[in-house]
């Protein structure tokens, strides 16, 4: 018996013709990834508890790029997998969510018309629904960088799921979930400031989330007040969503990857980003040293002030942005 670390040919429903790390076993080929601590992608074939089946081959093709053909999902989330574990070595100089290089792993076609997805720590795993009627297979990109990264958020700061830090939880998802999503480079994919916008959560072709103005979904806070802590996690989120897409990209207009954005301030000042990739960095030693369990809003402007002190200098441009930026989300 033997195993070896191959590359199979996927065709994804959202990242297209993509190359995921399969095995070689003697009875064919499975979806572990032997290059990034073998985490493997199962199929729950509509059950909702244990692993289902790992997903296998003849000949290491897998998928049709359609939601009707049961490989499909399983591409697509071991990309994203494969894309969140590259972006945090790469980008971070993480190894794996927990830091070990140990792999997570993943489990598609969750439940009955079930429309979400989720982490859970208890198994050290992420979990997909295939979506009902317009609403897709949740199986993106952007939603597999935002739920291995509340595995990460887990690992470190551990943000408590309510209140203030339930925010600050839930936008650490999807900051370094779109992070992903522009560090993947996938030219079906393409980076951008929306999350969900390949899944159609809301059968109507809206994103579920904007991060350069959290308002646009209805429900979001631009800005922080005194109840946002009151709001759900997935709301009051946006004040950090839309720190970070000032941070990086500056307020008003711009368009990037040919999606349009216009990011206000609560002040009217104009601020010019520092970036997506100082932005993350500032966020993610923010995360991992200086924001704990409790951490609120006023914590995290204290702990991203630190974050950009130790990588870029007391006297730096990039400590002026994130002070300034705060301010224009009414952070004081
Ligand atoms: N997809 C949702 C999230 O990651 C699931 C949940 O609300 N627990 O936040
Ligand atoms: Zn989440
Ligand atoms: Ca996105």
């Amino acid at each position: 018996s033997y195993e070896a670390v191959k590359t199979g040919a996927g065709h994804g429903q959202y990242s297209g013709e993509v190359e995921i790390t399969t095995t070689k076993t003697d009875a064919g080929f499975e979806l572990t990834d032997g290059e990034r601590g073998g985490h493997k992608t199962y199929d729950l074939n509509q059950g909702s508890s244990g692993t289902g089946a790992l997903v296998t081959d003849d000949d290491d093709t897998w998928g049709d790029g359609t939601a009707g053909d049961r490989q499909t999902a399983a591409v697509d989330a071991h990309y994203g997998a494969a894309k969140t574990w590259d972006f945090y070595k790469s980008a971070l100089g993480r190894d794996g969510i927990r830091g070990d290089g140990q792999a997570a792993y993943s489990r598609v076609h969750y439940g009955k018309a079930y429309v979400n997805a989720f982490w859970d720590d208890s198994c050290f795993c992420m979990t997909y629904g295939d979506g009902e009627g317009d609403k897709k297979p949740l199986t993106s990109l952007d939603v597999a960088g935002h739920e291995m990264t509340h595995g990460l958020t887990s690992a470190t700061a551990d943000l408590n799921y309510s209140g203030e830090s339930g925010g600050l939880n839930e936008a650490t998802s999807d900051i370094l979930g779109t992070s992903v999503e522009f560090f993947a480079d996938n030219a079906s994919d393409a980076g951008d400031y929306l999350i969900g916008e390949k899944i159609d959560i809301n059968g109507d072709g809206t994103p579920l989330r904007y991060m350069d103005q959290p308002s646009k979904d209805g429900s979001s806070a631009d800005y922080w007040d005194e109840n946002l802590g009151n709001l759900d996690v997935h709301h009051s989120s946006g004040v950090a969503n839309h720190f970070f897409y000032l941070l990086a990209e500056g307020s008003g207009k711009k368009t990037i990857n040919g999606v349009d954005y216009d990011s206000p301030t609560a002040d009217g000042s104009t601020l010019t980003g520092i970036g997506r990739e100082k932005a993350y960095q500032i966020w993610y030693k923010a995360l991992s040293v200086y924001m704990t369990s409790t951490t609120d809003y006023a914590g995290a402007r204290v702990a991203t002030e630190k974050a950009a002190t130790d990588l870029f200098g007391a006297d730096s441009e990039e400590l002026k942005a994130v002070s300034a930026t705060w301010a224009a989300v009414n952070v004081k």
